[in-house]
């Protein structure tokens, strides 16, 4: 690809914006400017994404296919501009046309078709595959709504639908001749053949037209271009016949609103799961058609007979969510390819590879079978089949683990277990950190683990480092580039060598210096948004994350009220001001979410005007937070607070970004956060509270009594009834359930057993940022350290143990 100057580039935009805007460029609005250089980036890789995919097919590459129902792309301008190696032109470029840069990337839509972690991560590896080379591309949904978009009206959260196509999504494009038909309800007619095999077809099913569009995935630098390509759903167009009868175009116009509903909306739950039937047709929807991709490419660019697929295909399923995609192999290999079962079974499990992301038990799918056998009745047949052929193989062949078919069976009490189909036909089965791969084994998943202890293992998540710190924090990796080069760009590891300044007190004032300056761009960006004036040279203390009872914000909010109470009673505290920064959103139907939004906002409003505390607390609830709005934060941070109750978190992907932009943990021993403790040590972050195996315990066997800490901890009591009697808020009986919730259902999440400790381990942190060489030397050792959790490390790990595939 030939590289352009900014000159170039310039000329390029203009040109475009005369022929396709007919306007001079002085005159070009943002937008205009926008699309003409997403269209001068799109000329540019169109030839790159044309090789990529020859290449892959001459040398008959084995490709990986990540199966997921969430991308979370945000936005793609910057990302593509740096890894085509124009986004410094670019910066030049439309300064030289008179355009601030920043306002022109604002004018993409973030693309929020994922709820968080777990569709996060699935973007990041998407960006890591191409960077290092790799055949790999997803599989989604382009939903019409993303996840949606929140408003704080009086301190509540309200949503709005997120109509993110409202203008033309400059990456994408559709692919006519990829079209293909996924199948609902219907009957199943089973007949013999003449060889005595049996013949199922399918009749009266309501057939769905699955119409792919696809969005370049570029790699850093090396001319590779994969595809991530996302899945929408239109009628078979049949005319209506409207002259004759009124009702029946109605009808016909319902009928084709109803099929357009299967990519309608992502369903914004990440916690709890709801057996939902629209959600059940999306998955199915989303899986049919990319197996049934994947095996009309496999056919036409291999040339190989079905049981070489294999060697040319892994597909990896991002939770449970596309693990459909098991039946539906099976039923393309047995009714369209016509193979045997024990054959189309031998090579479906060594296709598919499956991730676990929660041990959460109101997270884990099951479907009502009545459900899926009306909806899909022949999966529903195949799905059967695999458990009988399961249970039987338990009985006979594993008798130590007979009483345990109940909890092993794919289907039992009415209900399709979907992990358990998950773990029965894959060859692999991962968990996400450490100590969530052995929650897994040893307790969420035992007997499994017992049957197929070579399927287990563990893959830590991470990040991509191109976005999450090159490109969301420039001047930290200008300042990291003059220090060790740019080596690590490629080989994030080598962040190591910053090590070498952790004594160099220049050195560390010039990180200092960087983080300051970011924390200036945020405080202006609050004041611009919010018209609140934060101190920038206060602790910027940031929880942001989807809001979840296991995260316990509720912990950070009793922390502050703390805070505040210490304050109203002695004005003169000597305290370092703080500003706590929240973002987050509530699954709409999580009544103690929203409540805790509310909560946080309420004690807002109180804080921030108390002239009495002179300014000392500010606490900030930016309002939507998504991909775009954590690119502000993240380089801004000094605190990250990752304190979910030990053993829930799987990984946590936050903890790792804000790490890479040297922010200093404050969290629980749990998920990544323990690899984070194993990497810098205890004396580099600040760790407290309850470990997983003590949470644990008290689960199983009780012993934790909230009400006693409330009785004996006068800060406890003194919050609580705060709460309890309207001291916060307008009315007394605002936050009761919160207050009911720790008091009644003895605090399930351990708040105010961790709540001490929390606040501790805040005084200890309080007193090492008065020490500013001592922080920043802190800080400086995370980011050091932080290499480990780039995604190129991750994905390597998943080619080397899964995958085996190869850079081409
Ligand atoms: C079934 C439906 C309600 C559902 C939809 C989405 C269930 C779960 C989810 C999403 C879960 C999720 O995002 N999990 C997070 O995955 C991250 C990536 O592995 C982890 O870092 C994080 O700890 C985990 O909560």
């Amino acid at each position: 690809m030939k590289r352009l100057t900014a000159k170039e580039l310039a000329a390029q935009i203009t040109q475009f914006i005369n022929t396709s805007y007919n306007v001079e460029v002085q005159e070009a609005t943002n937008e205009e400017i926008f699309y003409s250089l997403a269209a001068v980036v799109n000329e540019q890789i169109k030839p790159l994404w044309f090789d990529t995919k020859n290449r892959y097919k001459s040398e008959q590459a084995k490709q990986v296919y990540y199966l997921s129902m969430e991308f979370l792309i945000g936005r793609l301008i910057k990302s593509n501009l740096l890894n085509t190696g124009m986004l410094d032109v670019a910066n030049q470029a439309l300064a030289e046309l008179g355009f601030d840069a920043e306002e022109v990337y604002a004018v993409e839509h973030d693309a929020g078709l994922g709820n968080g972690g777990l569709g996060r991560l699935a973007a990041c590896f998407l960006d890591s595959l191409a960077s290092l080379g790799l055949p790999g591309h997803g599989y989604g949904i382009r939903y019409r709504y993303g996840l949606f978009e929140q408003r704080i009206i009086h301190g509540n959260q309200v949503e709005l639908p997120d109509y993110w196509l409202k203008k033309p999504y400059a990456w994408e494009v559709r692919r006519e001749d990829e079209i293909c038909v996924v199948q609902f309800q219907g009957n199943v007619l089973m007949h013999q053949r003449n060889d005595g095999s049996l013949e199922f077809k399918y009749e009266h099913t309501d057939k769905v037209l699955a119409v792919p569009y696809d969005i370049p995935i570029i790699g850093y630098e090396n001319e590779t271009v994969n595809t991530l390509r996302l899945w929408s759903a239109e009628p078979i167009t049949e005319e209506p016949n409207h002259s004759t009868d009124q009702d029946e175009f109605y009808r016909h116009l319902d009928f084709e609103h109803s099929i357009e509903q299967l990519s309608g909306f992502l369903y914004p739950d990440d916690s709890s799961y709801e057996g939902k039937e629209l959600r059940l047709k999306q998955q199915y929807f989303l899986v049919s058609a990319s197996i049934q991709n994947i095996m009309k490419q496999f056919k036409k660019n291999y040339r190989l007979s079905l049981k070489h697929l294999p060697e040319k295909v892994v597909i990896q399923i991002n939770d449970t969510h596309p693990s459909l995609s098991i039946p539906e192999l099976m039923r393309i290999l047995m009714d369209e390819e016509r193979l045997g079962w024990d054959e189309a079974w031998d090579i479906t499990t060594k296709v598919f590879a499956y991730t676990n992301h929660t041990t959460l038990s109101e997270a884990l799918e099951t479907w009502p079978k009545q459900m899926m056998q009306s909806l899909l009745p022949r999966i529903y047949m195949i799905i059967e089949e695999i458990n009988e052929r399961f249970c039987q193989g338990i009985w006979f062949e594993h008798k130590e683990l007979r009483d345990k078919i109940p909890e092993l069976a794919v289907i039992a009490d009415d209900q399709v277990h979907m992990a358990r189909l998950a773990i029965v036909g894959s060859f692999s089965v991962n968990g996400v950190a450490n100590i969530h791969t052995e929650i897994l084994k040893k307790k969420e998943m035992k007997n499994f683990y017992s049957l197929y202890p070579e399927r287990f293992n563990n893959k830590t998540n991470g990040i991509t480092h191109r976005r999450w710190l090159m490109q969301v924090n420039p001047k930290l990796t200008t300042l990291i580039n003059e220090m060790i080069g740019d080596q690590w760009v490629k080989r994030p590891k080598q962040l190591i060598n910053l090590l070498r300044f952790q004594n160099d007190r220049n050195v560390l004032e010039e990180f200092a210096k960087v983080k300051r300056e970011n924390k200036i761009l945020l405080a202006n960006f609050i004041h611009d948004q919010m018209g609140i004036t934060i101190d920038d040279q206060s602790i910027f203390d940031v929880q942001i994350k989807r809001l979840h009872e296991y995260k316990r914000q509720l912990l950070n909010v009793f922390h502050i009220i703390y805070l505040y109470n210490e304050l109203k009673e002695n004005p003169n505290l000597d305290m370092t001001p703080r500003t706590f920064i929240f973002g987050a959103k509530a699954a709409p139907s999580y009544h103690l979410a929203k409540e805790t939004i509310k909560l946080i906002n309420t004690v807002a409003s109180i804080i921030n005007y108390d002239k009495s505390i002179h300014g000392k607390l500010k606490v900030i609830f930016m309002e939507n937070y998504n991909v775009s709005l954590a690119e502000k934060i993240i380089p801004a941070t000094d605190i990250s607070e990752q304190i979910s109750t030990a053993s829930k978190e799987a990984s946590g992907t936050g903890n790792m970004k804000l790490m890479m932009n040297g922010a200093l943990t404050m969290g629980t021993m749990d998920g990544a956060n323990v690899e984070i403790h194993d990497l810098v040590g205890p004396q580099n972050m600040f760790i407290f509270g309850l470990r997983a195996d003590e949470v644990l315990h008290y689960y199983q066997h009780g012993g934790y009594n909230a009400r006693e800490i409330y009785n004996n901890d006068d800060r406890v009591k003194r919050i609580l009834d705060q709460l309890q009697k309207g001291e916060f808020g307008t009315q007394d009986i605002e936050f009761k359930d919160i207050y009911y919730n720790i008091l009644y259902h003895n605090d399930p999440y351990f708040v105010l057993k961790d709540f001490e400790p929390y606040i501790e381990a805040h005084e200890y942190a309080e007193s090492v940022y008065r020490d500013e060489y001592k922080w920043q030397q802190m800080s400086l050792i995370n980011i050091a350290h932080s290499g480990k959790f780039s995604s190129d490390r991750t994905i390597r790990e998943y080619v080397s143990d899964i995958w085996q595939i190869k850079p081409i």
